[in-house]
């Protein structure tokens, strides 16, 4: 790997790095094809998808008997750092939870919001080669949390499912399980089948397959958001460890040979420092392959900025998934960037740290995301609602108001509404 420096980047170049592509519409038509079988015919089409996408034959799709089995098949170091995961999170998004409020904004004008978790929700944990016992954690503690009374989780079929995953699943409190995966699970969670009741919000990450599952039934019931492959930028400015800034580039590297991982610096010491470190380190990973690819991509490269400033406005643009600043005057720059899923101060914060363990969610926007919105939390699993109580003088203030904008727009029952309340004060 060879620095390059900010300046020098073509439009093309640039457009790489900003625009990132998830591979999702090449894929809508499939799936949309996909969910509509599910619609139509319930169980009998995820046991036929399970059979073609896994190569499964799905004896039982309700596992939920079988999640609470494997927490005995797990090793105990595993279930120990999956209950100290779940205890960290759960503190984290604890913290977060609104409290109800009524104020009084003007005499006798009492207004107030009140939150109340989502009755039934559906979270997609993924399976295959990345099976993630983290990913249920991040989705099912912040629902619990929010007092979701039903949370049904859906991943993928294999002749032996994860036992960590299943494990991570029912520890984290899920009610369900269902071993179905891809788009036909999103399906399912949409629709209903025989087995699995339909839920009100899917969450979660998953492959395009699944993503664009999400897209085909948005509208029909809420999703998260739409994530695509990991990413990660490192600002850094010439007092980072050039170790700590490559090693989490390759940490995020290997998860998909699409991710999009890049650091900026004002240093060009740093930067060949840098890419050296990817050099010798990237051969000797078990996933040489993925990793390698991923920093190969369009969208990954350690790059020169001119200035901090520069880089700042680097970072600004790509609106990263995971943005690590590793500089002497962290906090001030983190100060100027506003389009970040998750930042990571220091050098003794890795992203790993918040993709299993320190309270964080991980599910996070990509692909630019973070300019509209933010990661899962336990608001994800809340919806709001607004009070209001007026007395006879609150509503004797406001009438004139209401009254005129009413009949400004035609509405003279509404003006009317007001006036009657105070016919009998006549
Ligand atoms: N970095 C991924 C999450 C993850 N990492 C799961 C390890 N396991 C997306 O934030
Ligand atoms: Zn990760």
């Amino acid at each position: 790997m060879e620095p390059r420096q900010v300046a020098d980047l073509s439009p093309d170049e640039r457009r790489a790095f900003f625009e990132r592509d998830a591979g999702v519409d090449a894929v809508r038509g499939d799936v949309r094809d996909i969910v509509e079988r599910v619609r139509d015919e319930g169980d009998a089409a995820l046991r036929e998808f399970s059979r073609e996408f896994d190569g499964v034959e799905v004896a039982n799709i309700d596992s939920t008997d079988e999640a609470e089995r494997a927490v005995e098949a797990v090793d105990d170091d595993v279930l120990a750092a999956i209950r100290e995961s779940i205890a960290n999170v759960e503190a984290f998004h604890e913290a977060q939870l609104p409290e109800d409020w009524t104020r009084e904004f003007a005499d006798g004008r009492e207004l107030g919001k009140r939150f109340r978790p989502l009755d039934r929700v559906g979270v997609y944990v993924p399976g295959g080669t990345a099976a993630y016992p983290s990913s249920a954690i991040m989705g099912v503690v912040p629902a619990k949390v929010a007092g979701v009374e039903h949370v049904a989780v859906v991943t993928p079929p294999a002749e032996e499912v994860n036992p960590a995953t299943l494990a991570a699943i029912h520890e984290a409190g899920a009610d369900a399980v269902y071993t179905v995966g891809g788009a036909q699970a999103i399906g399912a969670l949409a629709y209903g089948t025989e087995t699995v009741t339909r839920v009100r919000k899917v969450v979660g990450p998953g492959n395009k397959w699944v993503t664009a599952a999400k897209a085909e039934v948005r509208g029909d019931v809420e999703i998260d958001f739409l994530a695509g492959p990991s990413e990660v930028l490192v600002l850094a400015d010439d007092t980072a460890d050039a170790t700590a800034v490559a090693t989490d580039l390759l940490a995020q590297a290997e998860h998909d040979p699409n991710a999009s991982v890049v650091a900026v610096t004002d240093s060009a010491d740093l930067a060949a420092a840098v890419c050296e470190e990817l050099d010798a380190r990237a051969p000797d990973r078990d996933r040489a392959e993925t990793i390698e690819a991923a920093l190969d991509g369009e969208a990954s490269g350690v790059l020169v900025a001119r200035s901090m400033p520069e880089a700042v406005l680097f970072a600004e643009e790509y609106a990263a998934e995971h943005l690590s600043i590793q500089a002497t005057d962290d906090e001030q720059l983190l100060d100027r960037i506003t389009n970040v899923g998750s930042a990571f101060l220091g050098r003794y914060t890795p992203v790993a740290a918040g993709d299993y363990a320190s309270g964080t969610n991980h599910v996070l926007p990509t692909n630019g995301g973070a300019k509209a919105f933010g990661g899962l939390s336990t608001e994800t699993f809340l919806r709001s609602s607004t009070v209001q109580r007026l007395s006879a003088d609150g509503l004797r203030d406001l009438s004139e108001t209401v009254t005129t904008l009413a009949e400004a727009e035609g509405l003279e029952a509404h003006a009317e509404s007001v006036r009657a309340r105070f016919e009998d004060d006549e």
